[in-house]
């Protein structure tokens, strides 16, 4: 069998592609681009959260925020590492990232006002995520579908923290509710925004669903996330800032109002709220971080030469 027809096959078969398998080189072009955004994306992604750690307001918040902050960059290195199974190399991801050239999610380039946001964010972007993710567990690269399973788990219990705390603000004070009403307010359009382009203008979505890679359209999972997000926000008490949300019987869905594509392409683009101080925060740490990675560098260059030149151990006597 030629090498094309061994990996449509593969794919037609629903199994997945492996590292050491053929794979034409737009397809490896493709899955280094959304590994790469997604690593990206966990990794500025830690950054509005933990502005919130040193001012939890208790030591139960903070030891759950520090858990979710920290699992963030546990997704970041497993996304990391499937990149490097396609020959991609992170420390060039980093400076593709740091210096513009690389793209990650445009939800993180908001601002987090109040402890509100927390919350906002666990059930909102955390749910979003858990949307587009869950079914990326499928997605043909065995690498990438793999690490998806494991950080899927995480999401789903970073999405029920954010609920459990806007359930307690809402039987709070009035002031409570009201900074939950503020944050949903403002982080309900951004993420909407986080599945991409709608369909006719989504480039890659054709040739992505083509491979497998992506298993529902933009528009497929927004439509999802708005039917499970509005009984959801009942529940809570809080309103959608949306007049035109209402439900449709005939479509069996929520219809839902214009979003406003103008303000995905500008935050993409490099103009949201905060691109400048999350890439220049990402770019110190990276600095910062130098003398760790020459020590560790360093520290296992000792340990390859003592390897080497080390005496075979003798043989160890059997009683
Ligand atoms: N923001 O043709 P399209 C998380 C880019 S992590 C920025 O539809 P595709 C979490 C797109 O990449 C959240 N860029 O592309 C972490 C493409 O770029 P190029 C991240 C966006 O790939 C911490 C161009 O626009 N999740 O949830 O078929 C704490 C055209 O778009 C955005 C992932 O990365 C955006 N919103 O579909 C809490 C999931 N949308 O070609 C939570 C994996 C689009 O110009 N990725 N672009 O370089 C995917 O599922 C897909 O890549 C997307 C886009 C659905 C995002």
């Amino acid at each position: 069998m030629e090498l094309t027809e061994r990996f449509e096959d593969t794919i037609a078969r629903d199994q997945r592609i492996e590292p050491r398998d053929w794979m034409p080189d737009a397809y490896r072009a493709t899955m280094i681009r959304q590994i790469a955004q997604h690593a990206h994306s966990e990794i500025i992604g830690m950054q509005p959260e933990g502005n919130w750690i040193t001012r939890a307001p208790s030591l139960r918040r903070k030891a759950i925020l520090l858990a979710k902050v920290q699992d963030e960059a546990g997704h970041g290195m497993y996304l990391y590492s499937a990149a490097e199974t396609l020959g991609a190399d992170r420390t060039e991801l980093t400076g593709k990232l740091i210096s513009g050239r690389q793209k990650y999610s445009s939800i993180f380039n908001y601002p987090t006002l109040t402890f509100a946001d927390v919350g906002v964010i666990g059930w909102l972007v955390d749910g979003a995520a858990i949307c587009n993710q869950v079914p990326l567990c499928r997605s043909s690269y065995g690498p990438y579908a793999r690490a998806m399973i494991r950080i899927c788990k995480e999401e789903s219990f970073h999405q029920r923290q954010g609920y459990e705390l806007l359930l307690t603000m809402m039987r709070g004070t009035d002031a409570q509710r009201r900074m939950v009403q503020d944050a949903t307010d403002r982080w309900w359009w951004p993420s909407l925004m986080m599945f991409g382009p709608p369909d006719g203008e989504s480039p890659n979505t054709a040739q992505s669903m083509a491979w497998k890679i992506k298993r529902h359209t933009n528009d497929e999972l927004r439509q999802r996330f708005v039917d499970m997000t509005v009984p959801q926000a009942d529940a809570l008490g809080v309103r959608l800032p949306d007049p035109d949300l209402r439900w449709n019987d005939r479509r069996g869905h929520y219809d839902f109002g214009a979003v406003d594509w103008s303000e995905l392409k500008r935050v993409i683009g490099g103009a949201g709220p905060c691109n400048a101080q999350r890439v220049e925060h990402r770019r110190a740490a990276h600095e910062d971080g130098a003398w760790v990675r020459e020590a560790a560098l360093a520290y296992a260059a000792k340990h390859t030469e003592g390897a080497e030149s080390a005496e075979p151990a003798a043989p160890r006597e059997v009683a």
